[in-house]
């Protein structure tokens, strides 16, 4: 019986969560060889969502065989206790409540950042957005990027469960899915109860966003259909503390406010962008750079966008389809909490990507950049033994090396 991809794709959720395949499942599930596998990606939007669906498959058969394998070495992490990522929409309307409430948990709890050393920090999810601020330079276009980020989800995650009563796992944006449907209507940013807020009040007459300047080519990004104030929703009423430090606005200018740190109350601004979701975070952008990229150097460049080339890769598509105010500032955007599912989005992708050679792509081969922004300025390489460090948000500080793997280190989770 040749299973349809979703139904697969259902069954091995159910596999993975209950450990107990049916054998005819598992005979299905476990007989995707690697040269089956696509080696071009196509640029129909239906076949390339195929081609992710196919490359995703893989990459849970061959973490699969990993847990399968802890599970007879005895290792910590395995079939039976690993934590499963789900895209928002195939979260049940409770389980994105609960969800939300830990967030507004978060945020109604007392920072642990001292004040003297940011006044405007206040809650634990401001600690968060203080401690992306302070690291901005140190953690983007770096050796750092990709593994830094999949630890302060993590963490994330994690603080929510240990200080909110969490019992959920975080849950992550499928960019591919919302560029097919559009933002507004998807169950993430519907404006409901249930959603991660809507877009914010509409804003009329607004002009562009310029990513380009400073020596770089104009970059023009359209508005989106929000600007303002988020009206709807769980997080209409949250307070944005801090920043900005870098925020580009729809009149082509980026303001600030010195450093971001002091107090800034305001509200969260959402300008929902289709246009950037479908030009550079659609399923052939997402196939292409999974598919394209046999090194990390180009994964993670194809990722954040080659500066001056005019693509703002899935990373920024993501980024610049929330729009507004923090999400349209690289140093503040943790403040709306749409970033966490953007870059469980992120790290789901680098790991179905290291999932297709995971010897070489855990590995030191895996790593590739330096510790500052671009190499400028100049700075040593990335390494296995590079320390990540989050502040004030959480502890421990960790090496590379234990972020390769989201199953052979502390961490214990998959993707679906
Ligand atoms: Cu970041």
């Amino acid at each position: 019986m040749r299973l349809s991809s979703s139904l697969a794709l259902t069954l091995l959720t159910g596999t993975l969560s209950y450990a107990l395949p049916a054998p005819q499942d598992e005979a299905t599930l476990s007989s995707i060889p690697s040269t089956a596998l696509p080696t071009a990606a196509s640029s129909d939007p239906s076949v390339a969502s195929e081609q992710i669906n196919l490359l995703l498959q893989f990459a849970q058969q061959e973490a699969n065989a990993t847990l399968e394998n802890n599970a007879i070495k005895r290792g910590s992490c395995t079939i039976n206790n690993v934590a499963v990522r789900q895209e928002w929409g195939a979260l049940s309307k409770p389980e994105r409540k609960a969800y939300i409430d830990a967030v507004l948990c978060f945020q109604a709890k007392t920072a642990k950042t001292p004040a003297p050393l940011v006044p405007g920090a206040k809650s634990r999810f401001d600690d968060w957005v203080a401690t992306h601020i302070n690291q901005t330079t140190t953690i983007h276009y770096t050796g750092t990027f990709l593994g830094w980020h999949r630890y302060f989800t993590w963490q994330y995650e994690q603080s929510l469960r240990n200080e909110c009563g969490y019992k959920g796992y975080q849950p992550y944006w499928n960019w591919a899915k919302t560029a097919a449907t559009g933002l507004e209507t998807s169950p993430m940013l519907d404006g409901s109860d249930t959603s991660m807020s809507g877009n914010g009040e509409f804003i009329p007459g607004q002009g562009s966003v310029n990513l380009g300047g400073n020596g770089l080519p104009d970059l023009f990004l359209p508005a989106g259909t929000g600007g303002g104030c988020v009206k709807s929703g769980p997080f209409k009423n949250m307070s944005v503390n801090l920043g900005p430090v870098s925020l580009g606005l729809t009149n082509g200018s980026t303001i600030s406010n010195g450093d971001g740190l002091s107090y800034n109350p305001r509200c969260l601004k959402r300008d929902l962008t289709d246009y950037s979701n479908r030009a550079f975070a659609n399923a052939t952008a997402l196939a292409h750079l999974i598919i394209a990229n046999k090194d990390v150097y180009n994964f993670q460049m194809e990722m954040q966008g080659v500066p001056g080339s005019g693509n703002i890769g899935v990373h920024g598509g993501g980024h610049y389809s929330m729009g507004g105010d923090p999400g349209r500032d690289l140093f503040t955007s943790p403040g709306d909490p749409l970033f966490y599912l953007h870059h469980g989005g992120i790290d789901r992708t680098w790991w179905i990507w290291q999932q297709l050679d995971r010897k070489t792509r855990m590995s030191e081969k895996g790593i590739s950049g330096t510790g500052t922004f671009l190499n400028g300025p100049p700075s040593a390489n990335t390494t296995l033994d590079t320390v990540i460090d989050l502040g004030f948000a959480a502890g421990p500080p960790v090496k590379m090396a234990d972020l390769m793997s989201t199953t052979d280190g502390p961490m214990c989770y998959i993707y679906v």
